[in-house]
């Protein structure tokens, strides 16, 4: 059986909850499409979500990897296509780190698309009729930060490892959001 990490964020900013925090416990030791998934919930910081990232891709050597992440302002679910290598926000992070104008790696590529088959997902999760669409910014914040970082991780370690970010809305039930991320790996 193959290994899929799956992480969640806990809350950040003026989200007292995070839905993908649940989300992914619920989620965690389900097996999936013959995925067996582990499931992780990193710090809302930019720094210690990458070290954490970093730390469980090297203990569980996933065979796929899908990060998930709160987009309060969005009503669908968004698989992400692409990370930038910047890091800008006016919000701090929970360790109260501002980044401004910032590379999260300065001698790094400047992006990475998703490994994930985010046109399938789409197309799975309509036929399903959960509201979905492609997003084609993660934003500057530490979602991107963390795309960016297991996407970079992932392929430097040559793994043939799926890997990129879904972003959930606030609105949705938290059955129709399992029911959504299990569309997705299905997928896989
Ligand atoms: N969403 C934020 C960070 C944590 C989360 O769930 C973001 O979109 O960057």
């Amino acid at each position: 059986m193959k290994t899929l990490l799956l992480t969640g964020f806990g809350p950040f900013a003026e989200h007292e909850e995070n839905p993908t925090e649940a989300l992914v416990k619920d989620l965690d030791k389900k097996v999936i499409n013959n995925y067996k998934i582990v499931s992780a919930i990193l710090p809302v910081e930019y720094q210690s979500s990458t070290t954490k990232l970093s730390e469980l891709i090297e203990s569980h050597n996933p065979d796929a990897l899908i990060s998930l992440g709160l987009a309060a302002d969005r009503s669908e679910i968004t698989p992400e296509l692409i990370a930038i290598n910047y890091q800008h926000s006016e919000t701090p992070d929970n360790a109260q780190v501002i980044k401004k104008f910032q590379k999260i790696n300065t001698k790094g590529k400047e992006s990475f698309y998703s490994t994930l088959p985010i046109e399938q997902m789409i197309l799975a999760l309509e036929k399903n009729n959960i509201p979905t669409k492609l997003s084609s910014t993660a934003g500057t914040y530490v979602c991107n930060t963390v795309m960016y970082h297991g996407l970079k991780t992932t392929q430097q370690t040559k793994r043939n490892c799926p890997s990129g970010f879904i972003h959930i809305p606030n609105n949705m039930e938290q059955e129709k959001l399992v029911q959504a991320i299990t569309i997705c790996i299905n997928t896989l």
